[in-house]
């Protein structure tokens, strides 16, 4: 037992007038929101056919637990309402049938592309309000889903997307799977299904065994949140978004420290789950010039026995539920919670959600962040090809080539946290037309292996972010192909880890990278340098405002003198030598 004293267990309020938690007195808003929509109904439903051309703020706020942000499109002068839909796809999993219904809809009822994220799934734009029924109920009967693919609750959980069946590989897909299913809202999968496909049940999603097995068992009075429609959530489900990966020893590509809970698996010799490492308190997002507001690293928890992975997480979901802040949006992530009161008090702290027992960390290889591109085996006798997706948007001949090999081998997709796409199931004797096919978008074996020196990814920002100070999607290719020619202009052959933003809430972990360029100014962005190729380390700022067109100016100095100086390290190591104001120092002047 921990010596820590924790505080008093307070639980949601399981209709309004009861408790409330412990931060409560002066709620956010978004609060009170959760606990008057009868879990996650209204203002929704009832604004769903009244056709207006968008949602009140409240229905918005609700929406988003149904996977779709109301957007408004920046280009346009006038406001251009239109819905983003997001899937949640444990590990990015998408089934053949359900990639056609998704193509479909696109060109259909959206902007006519799709967009693979950085969180392992596809969002589509520029849906109609009235039409969003439709599209979601279309997802649904094909074999998706958008249920808590935004919101205050677990968001799609991570997980490598190499359809490798060896080393751990498929006990991490399984592992994610579970955990999505442990962590699927009850009372609000109700409302899903009857807003979007008139309740028809067959739709739902179903736990998996080990998830029945885990909801039968006894657990601590402590994680049941006091609402019997939504046990583990409780009518305001959680204070804040709340992020799960899962990963083997040594493949980082789902940036396991940056998640809120990060798995680093270990299995025996069968491959079943022996255990797993676990890292808490990781994210991304802050807010310029807020200085209480950080991007955090994951913080290391311990070890824990495989078989009592599902308790832990039900646990630290439910420590969040009761514990995280309510009144602050901006302070509410797990990540505040770890910093503030540390490690020490969650570990005390939870030994009120969770009876097994935490053990010292099991010692890791090193991590490299994994990006499965080109041809591998996908076992004995099938073999998968990774495609390198610019900033994860699937548009003109990508789409239609890759619609035509969906429908024509039902090949299953799984999308990279790197916003790339693996086309997975290929029979040997399928290969060469598929890539011919492929030859014919610019995609040939060569092109298939490393897409460019500055592998990177960049978050859609303008027009439909709402959040954007800048662009980053739209200029990204202009500006990795900058940072190539510069590269090769110094002869530098070792690859830089670029990714950008339009904005510090950081959605393509800049914070990581060991270029990260997050938009601060119209036409400027904030430079973080320093984080390392496996994205093991957080980056540090060294410039608030670095106009776009002077980037090369900027680096060349800094870039020149690492390879000079240290070219067998790699760019984000040499970084980490130095200083902020020395790394300043070396920068040339914009
Ligand atoms: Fe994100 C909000 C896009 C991954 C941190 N994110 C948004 C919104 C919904 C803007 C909004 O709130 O109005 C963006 C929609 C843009 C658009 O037009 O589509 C948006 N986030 C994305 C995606 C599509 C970026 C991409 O390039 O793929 C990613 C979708 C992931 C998914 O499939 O679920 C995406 N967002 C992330 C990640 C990366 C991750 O999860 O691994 C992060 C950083 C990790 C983290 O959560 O700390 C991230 N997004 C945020 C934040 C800051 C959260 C915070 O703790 O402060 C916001 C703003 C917010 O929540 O208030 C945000
Ligand atoms: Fe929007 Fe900012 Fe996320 Fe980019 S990082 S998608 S600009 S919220």
């Amino acid at each position: 037992m921990s010596t820590v004293e924790a505080d008093p267990l307070t639980h949601n309020a399981p209709t309004a007038g009861g408790l409330l938690g412990e931060n409560d007195g002066k709620m956010a808003k978004v609060e009170a929101l959760k606990l008057a929509s009868d879990h996650l109904r209204e203002p929704l439903a009832s604004e769903l056919e009244n056709g207006e051309s968008h949602f009140s703020n409240g229905a918005v706020q609700i929406l988003k637990f149904h996977g779709s942000y109301q957007q408004n499109n920046r280009d346009h002068r006038r406001r251009d309402w239109s819905m983003m839909l997001r899937l949640r796809s444990p590990g990015g999993r998408i089934p053949a049938q359900l990639y056609l219904a998704l193509d479909g809809l696109a060109d259909r009822y959206g902007n006519g592309t799709l967009r693979a994220t950085t969180r392992q799934t596809f969002q589509l734009h520029g849906i109609p309000k009235q039409d969003l029924r439709t599209v979601m109920g279309t997802i649904v009967r094909n074999l998706g889903s958008t249920l808590a693919a935004c919101g205050d609750i677990n968001r799609n959980v991570m997980a490598p997307a190499a359809p490798y069946t060896t080393a751990g590989y498929p006990a991490a897909r399984r592992l994610a799977d579970d955990i999505a299913a442990l962590l699927t809202p009850q009372a609000a999968l109700g409302a899903y299904l009857d807003l979007w496909v008139d309740g028809e049940m067959a739709y739902r999603l179903r736990p998996t065994p080990k998830v029945r097995k885990i909801n039968r068992q006894p657990a601590p009075p402590a994680v049941h949140s006091g609402d019997e429609q939504e046990p583990l959530y409780g009518s305001r489900y959680l204070p804040r978004k709340f992020k799960v990966g899962v990963t083997v020893p040594g493949d980082n590509s789902i940036d396991v420290l940056t998640q809120d809970v990060g798995f680093v698996i270990f299995t025996d010799t069968m491959g079943r789950l022996m255990g797993a490492n676990v890292y808490v308190g990781g994210g991304m997002g802050r807010t310029h010039n807020k200085e209480d507001t950080f991007a955090r690293t994951a913080d290391p928890l311990g070890y824990v026995q495989g078989r009592q992975v599902l308790a832990l997480v039900k646990a630290i979901v439910a420590l969040q539920r009761d514990h995280g802040d309510r009144q602050s949006r901006r302070h509410a992530r797990l990540k505040y919670l770890v910093h503030d009161r540390g490690i020490d008090w969650l570990k005390g702290c939870l030994t009120h959600y969770f009876q097994g027992e935490i053990r010292p960390l099991r010692k890791e290889p090193a991590r490299t962040l994994e990006h499965y591109l080109g041809w591998q085996r996908q076992g004995e006798d099938r073999w998968f090809v990774g495609l390198p997706v610019m900033t994860g948007r699937v548009a003109g001949p990508l789409k239609d080539t890759l619609r035509e090999l969906v429908q024509r081998y039902q090949l299953d997709l799984r999308v990279t946290p790197n916003q790339d796409i693996l086309l997975c199931g290929i029979a040997p004797h399928q290969k060469q037309d598929i890539q011919d096919r492929l030859d014919a978008v610019g995609l040939q074996q060569s092109a298939l292996v490393e897409p460019t020196g500055s592998h990177g990814i960049a978050c859609p920002a303008l027009p439909t972010c709402g959040l954007a100070i800048t662009e980053s999607e739209r200029l990204f290719p202009d500006v990795l192909a900058r940072l190539d020619a510069l590269r090769q202009s110094l002869g530098i052959g070792q690859p830089l880890l670029v990714r950008m933003t339009g904005c510090p809430n950081g959605c393509s972990r800049p914070y990581m990278a060991e270029v990260g360029l997050v938009g601060s100014a119209a036409g400027h962005y904030q430079l973080w340098l320093g984080g390392a190729p496996g994205l093991t380390t957080l980056a540090r700022p060294v410039l608030d405002r670095l106009p776009l067109a002077e980037l090369e100016a900027v680096l060349r100095p800094l870039l020149s003198c690492w390879v000079r100086t240290a070219a067998t390290k790699s760019f984000g190591a040499f970084c980490q030598d130095y200083t902020t104001e020395q790394l300043q120092g070396l920068l040339g002047t914009p």
